[in-house]
């Protein structure tokens, strides 16, 4: 397949300054008609003929000037449109026509429920229309919408509503005007049945905005909480960054159908349900804060994506880390305000913990690619964790070299040098170097070399002259091919170090050469491959607090002894090195005991393993929920991965034993956290509720690991019966699940069918059902593949809706990996025919299940070798060019 390189860009050899849509909606045989001004680029290379990129469309006829162009000069083709000898500017006029309901990819003009959507992100446009489906191509679109008045009564697309009325034959229309340029991935229109919660708002300049979130009407009782998330949102980014609203209207409509979470479309957010729909009865706390977070996100793209947006598809990150950098403080913001550390921290290791786990894994393997890609076969597949989350660590960097306050000079820079323009990660980073008066000529790496950072570090104390060295060396360590290919020399790595005397507070900082004392954090800036630095007058051996908050995505290695992490576990002024050492901890110890697993040798764990960790479930000081955080052990997915062979079964035995053996030793303490952290009265989505419901459901998960899990099972079922909230309703269910390993799957049927029949028309609520019995525990006689099969056939399962996908299959070949991973491969067969039936259907969505095996070589032979036959099987039968780049790179 064609490889697209960021080396080879060009610029586009037309601009077009205004697009004219008119759209005559039908499910099969939808009418486009597409009227654009274009001229000549001045900064492009000559070339006579017009290409135009379009994919699944029919041709009908164009012209251009007015003039029919005849058949021989205009040729449509399986990839678009040529036309040959065209003015220097001129008005071109294309009709085609597309079939929505046939659409199953969800890219381009489909329909969901009945109703009309589009998804246009990365390259959906050419689905729709013939265009420069390419982000640097900007202009202003007027789009008319005609259908049937009954079947949509309800008509929008980007920005203003200038006119709508009646036609002939029961139809209707309505002309929506954007004032905006903007790329054709940020196009979107919608039309059906739908209803919307509405709010007025003025913003800080004193406008008046429309607010709206638009919805099918049974799902108009669980608005709210998206409404209120936009409301903050929109004050927030006035607050923060100074940026308002630009339009009059700002719409959110929610589709059941969607491939990904959410689109920032301009002025007309198409968002998957799964992150607009919620109230008490329907949504965990976290889907409460996930919504919270992707409403945030969508709007802030407003700024940071639409205003100015990419030059090409390479910058992806451009948009997508800094917007999730925004998402993340936005969301901190909400849950501890600007100063609560500890509060801030509960977000930050949650994000970190997804970032390890999956960001880390994805840069160890064939997939692993720089933050800004050098190339792509589809650039669908390059919507990863590396482009957004790793994205986001090298923006938060820039805000941990300037402080909140040079941050936000480079972000105004950014926006005043290049407010309307496409352009680069360069453009960004030299906006931040200027506004700070830095240059950061060496950060540049961090967009183009692949691969996770390593940072060891050695200290030596000198007690005779009070002074305490540091010394740090960067490297990348046994990189994977893919990533050791992308490096070049030594990143600026921004490294927060804190230093704890022996009475666990921390120690002044002065390093050598400085005057006097600044704080008790400090952030060194390593920039070479080994550098050392010299705090002076330390009275005593300290214990260091190394890469505080997180301040870089790398991989720390320093030789902590097991009572020093267990000193920080308990002393730690940053929250986050207090969670972080418990994770160092837990992580040693499960380690060792996967290696007796694998050994067939027999587990045991310290008690001061044990006492370590009740320390701190014990602490009233803390938070329900950072406790909840550091009581919960490392991932299996995670830890599998630090091993030098990932062996799941091994990881699993080793975490079941750890959970077990603190669930059994604390057993007294769980009952009391449990009994102190009911909540009673009306629900409340608060952090500080939500953390007592987080830690009092984990006491319930350790109770139901106890060999006899008879409390957890009362309890369990109380809780399922009287919950008020889908937080303990679904957390009660589980516990149920997870005592059945024990007590039998007598325990948790009648839930489940309870459960089933309670929420058969909530579909978001029936993928959490499909969810948590694709992840529970299994054993030799309870295969969870036979769960999995059998629930393929259930009426409520269908392949061609994302959510419920993926809530089935990729919760199994994802979420489940001890039971995904059974040595009888049976897991792999099923993948692969899983990835073979969505190829036809849905090609993105085949391509992320289809990475479930792409760390195939980091596994046990017993294992990989079978990993690498089902890949085989599958790059024998896929089409698409989605799942054929993620097989063949894993294979290669
Ligand atoms: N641009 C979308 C988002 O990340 C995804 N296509 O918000
Ligand atoms: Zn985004």
């Amino acid at each position: 397949p064609a490889v697209i390189r960021r080396a080879d860009y060009a610029a586009p050899a037309f601009l077009v300054d205004s697009v004219a849509l008119e759209f005559d909606l039908a499910p099969e045989r939808t009418v486009v008609k597409n009227t654009m001004r274009l001229r000549r680029n001045p900064d492009a290379t000559p070339g006579s003929r017009l290409e135009l990129m379009g994919e699944a469309l029919a041709f009908i006829g164009a012209a251009i000037d007015g003039k029919a162009l005849a058949a021989g000069a205009v040729r449509a083709h399986e990839h678009g449109l040529s036309i040959g000898d065209v003015p220097d500017a001129f008005e071109l006029v294309i009709e085609s026509t597309c079939n929505p309901v046939e659409n199953t990819t969800l890219s381009g003009l489909y329909v969901s429920s009945g109703n009309f959507f589009t998804q246009c992100e990365a390259e959906g446009f050419r689905r729709i229309t013939y265009f420069f489906d390419r982000p640097d191509v900007m202009a202003t679109y007027t789009v008319t919408l005609r259908a049937d008045k009954s079947a949509y009564p309800v008509l929008l697309s980007n920005g203003n509503l200038v006119e709508e009325g009646e036609l002939a034959d029961g139809r209707h229309f309505a002309k929506w005007e954007d004032p905006f340029k903007k790329p054709c991935y940020l196009f979107a229109l919608v039309a059906g049945k739908l209803v919307a919660l509405e709010e007025r708002i003025r913003s800080r300049s004193g406008k008046d905005k429309l607010l709206q979130v638009w919805v099918e009407p049974h799902d108009l009782d669980k608005t709210r909480h998206a409404m209120d998330s936009l409301i903050h949102s929109i004050h927030w980014d006035e607050e923060r960054f100074g940026l308002e609203l630009d339009l009059d209207r700002f719409m959110i409509v929610a589709v059941s159908d969607f491939n990904m979470g959410a689109m920032e479309n301009k002025g007309l957010n198409i968002f998957n349900t799964k992150y607009v729909l919620a109230n008490p009865e329907t949504a965990t706390d976290t889907d409460f804060s996930n919504v919270e977070a992707v409403v945030g996100h969508e709007y802030f793209h407003n700024w940071t994506g639409n205003r100015v947006t990419c030059r090409d598809w390479f910058q992806l990150s451009l948009k997508e880390g800094l917007t999730v950098f925004r998402d993340q403080e936005f969301s901190s913001d909400m849950q501890g305000g600007a100063t609560d550390e500890t509060a801030r921290a509960v977000k930050r290791i949650e994000d970190v913990r997804v970032l390890r786990q999956m960001q880390f894994a994805e840069d160890a393997g064939p997939m692993a690619h720089p933050v800004r890609p050098e190339s792509y076969v589809e650039i669908n597949n390059f919507y990863t964790m590396t482009v957004y989350e790793k994205g986001a660590e090298v923006v938060r960097m820039y805000q941990t070299l300037f402080g909140r306050e040079g941050f936000r000079r480079g972000m105004d820079l950014y926006f005043k040098r290049h407010d309307g323009q496409a352009v680069t990660c360069d453009d960004f980073r030299h906006a931040m170097a200027d506004a700070n008066g830095r240059d950061l000529a060496q950060f540049e790496r961090w967009y183009s070399q692949a691969g996770t950072p390593r940072v060891s570090v050695r200290t030596a104390y000198d007690a005779a002259t009070q002074r305490y060295s540091i010394t740090l060396a960067q490297s990348y360590g046994d990189a994977a091919p893919a990533a050791r290919e992308t490096q070049t020399g030594p990143l600026l790595i921004p490294f927060a170090i804190g230093l704890i005397g022996r009475d666990g507070k921390d120690i002044a900082l002065r390093l050598e050469g400085e005057r006097s004392e600044t704080g008790t954090t400090r952030v060194i800036e390593l920039t070479e491959p080994e550098q050392t630095f010299t705090f002076v007058d330390i009275k005593e051996a300290p214990l260091p607090s190394l890469l505080r908050n997180f301040s870089a995505p790398v991989i720390v290695e320093y030789d902590y002894t097991n009572d020093e992490l267990a000193f920080l576990l308990a002393h730690d002024s940053d929250p986050f090195n207090r969670w972080e050492a418990g994770q160092r901890l837990a992580t040693r110890e499960l380690l060792a005991l996967a290696a007796r697993a694998a050994a067939g040798e027999s587990l045991s764990l310290d008690d001061s393993f044990v006492a370590a960790f009740a320390r701190v479930l014990t602490d009233e000081s803390l938070s329900p929920a950072f406790r909840e955080l550091a009581m919960m052990l490392p991932s299996e997915a995670y830890l599998a991965e630090q091993m030098e062979q990932a062996d799941p079964a091994a990881v699993h035995a080793a975490r079941q034993f750890a959970r077990k053996r603190l669930a059994t030793a604390l057993k007294n303490e769980w009952l009391a956290i449990y009994e102190r952290h009911v909540t009673p009265g009306a629900y409340e989505p608060t952090p500080q509720a939500a953390g007592q419901r987080a830690l009092k459901n984990l006491a319930l998960a350790y109770l139901a690991e106890l060999d006899d899990p008879a409390d957890a099972v009362r309890l369990a079922n109380a809780q399922y019966d009287s919950a008020n909230n889908m937080t303990d309703r679904a957390a009660a269910l589980a516990a149920l699940l997870a005592a059945s390993a024990t007590a039998g799957a007598g325990v948790a049927e009648p839930a489940l069918d309870q459960f089933y029949r309670r929420f058969e028309k909530e579909p978001l609520v029936i993928d959490k059902w499909f969810a948590l019995q694709a992840t529970q525990r299994g054993s030799a006689k309870h295969r969870v593949i036979d769960v999995v099969r059998r629930l393929m056939a259930h009426p409520a399962f269908t392949l061609r809706n994302p959510n419920r996908a993926r809530s089935l299959i990729f919760s199994f070949c994802a979420a489940n990996p001890a039971q995904f991973h059974a040595v009888d491969g049976s897991g792999y067969a099923y993948w692969a025919e899983q990835v073979v039936a969505l190829d036809s259907l849905n090609p993105q969505v085949a391509a992320r299940l289809a990475r479930s095996l792409e760390l195939w070589r980091r596994y046990t032979p017993a294992l990989g070798d079978q990993m690498r036959a089902a890949l085989e099987r599958v790059a024998a039968q896929v089409k698409s060019r989605d799942v054929r780049e993620i097989v063949e790179k894993a294979l290669a």
